[in-house]
């Protein structure tokens, strides 16, 4: 059965590197970091891009882990496009996050009527073995805007799921994890919220002005609670290729308030950037991609890490992309 090659590889590939620069992980392509926070380790799942492609032609997720931000230990391939017998390409942006000893690890792909779709596979351990929880996606609304899946667990216990390209989304988990109570709710987007809006052909008064915004939310949200207040990163356009922008708010749900670019376009090699904030042992860290693995680019992104302190009004610091 080909689903069992996939939930071996973890057990029977683990491997520890020294990668103390960046692109953290050297040996493969590594698009698409969400880090995690787990007993002393700090894991980061993410994509995996292939070689030679001119899409985001894109199979199966990875996890690598890490005591010290130097060691690099290599959990192989838990997941793939074959472990959800509904998805039929495109493995992209994920995220997991742990629950009661569980860890749910939201993924999105294409399904087979083309549309893309949110599904969540369980395990008992971060590094798996994972499972398809539902056999079928959590969020298909037969549209190409269900990518980039976030999750966030709030002090009160409830938990959120954003997602979004374009369009930004959320609905609230049930304590189960793998369903969704009330509605789907859109976030509306302006230039308080967001910097900007993004679909052209949208008639109302504020995209008439659109040329004056510098910033608009593209994909890639990133959601997270820190001092009580809430913070949205996520993927911006300016210029030419994605940035990294970030909002905040006082609760889960908005309204949002657009803070500015965290990192800009800087020369990534890449058209896109997607990443996650998250502290670890007193720090915090911006993890994020680029294209700057040799043979890398716009479909060969990795892993990157930035280590950065908060200004003492909560606000983010614009951080500057390194090779250490
Ligand atoms: O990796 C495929 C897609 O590219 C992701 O879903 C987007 O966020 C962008 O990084």
């Amino acid at each position: 059965h080909r689903n069992l090659k996939y939930i071996a590889l973890p057990f029977l590939l683990a491997t520890t590197a020294v990668f103390a620069q960046n692109p953290v992980v050297q040996t493969h392509f590594t698009p698409d970091p969400a880090p995690m926070v787990y007993k002393n380790k700090l894991y980061v799942y993410t994509g995996d891009d292939q070689p030679g492609f001119d899409f985001y032609t894109m199979t199966k997720w990875r996890v690598h882990s890490t005591e010290d931000m130097v060691n690099w230990t290599d959990h192989g391939v838990p997941i793939s496009l074959e472990s959800f017998n509904w998805a039929r390409d495109r493995a992209w942006a994920a995220q997991c996050i742990e629950r009661n000893g569980k860890f749910y690890w939201y993924i999105c792909a294409q399904t087979v009527d083309n549309n893309m779709a949110i599904g969540v596979a369980v395990s008992d351990s971060p590094v798996g073995p994972f499972k398809d929880a539902l056999g079928k996606p959590l969020i298909s609304t037969g549209t190409w805007d269900n990518i980039d899946p976030t999750v966030f667990i709030d002090d009160d216990g409830q938990a959120y799921l954003y997602w979004g390209n374009s369009k930004l989304f959320y609905a609230k988990l049930n304590k189960d994890m793998i369903s969704y109570a009330g509605k789907i709710t859109e976030i509306t987007q302006s230039a308080e919220s967001f910097g900007g809006l993004r679909r052209p052909g949208r008639s109302d008064e504020v995209l008439q002005k659109q040329e004056k915004f510098d910033d608009v939310y593209v994909e890639g949200p990133w959601l997270y609670k820190r001092n009580n207040q809430y913070y949205m990163m996520y993927a911006g356009m300016t210029g030419k290729t994605e940035c990294l922008s970030y909002a905040t708010s006082e609760s889960p749900t908005g309204p949002w308030k657009y803070q500015g670019k965290i990192m800009t376009d800087q020369p990534t090699n890449s058209f896109t950037n997607h990443g996650g904030i998250i502290d670890f042992k007193g720090k915090s860290y911006l993890f994020y991609h680029t294209g700057l693995l040799p043979n890398g680019g716009s479909y060969g992104r990795s892993t990157a890490v930035e280590e950065f302190k908060y200004n003492a009004d909560g606000s983010i610091p614009k951080i500057k992309m390194t090779r250490e």
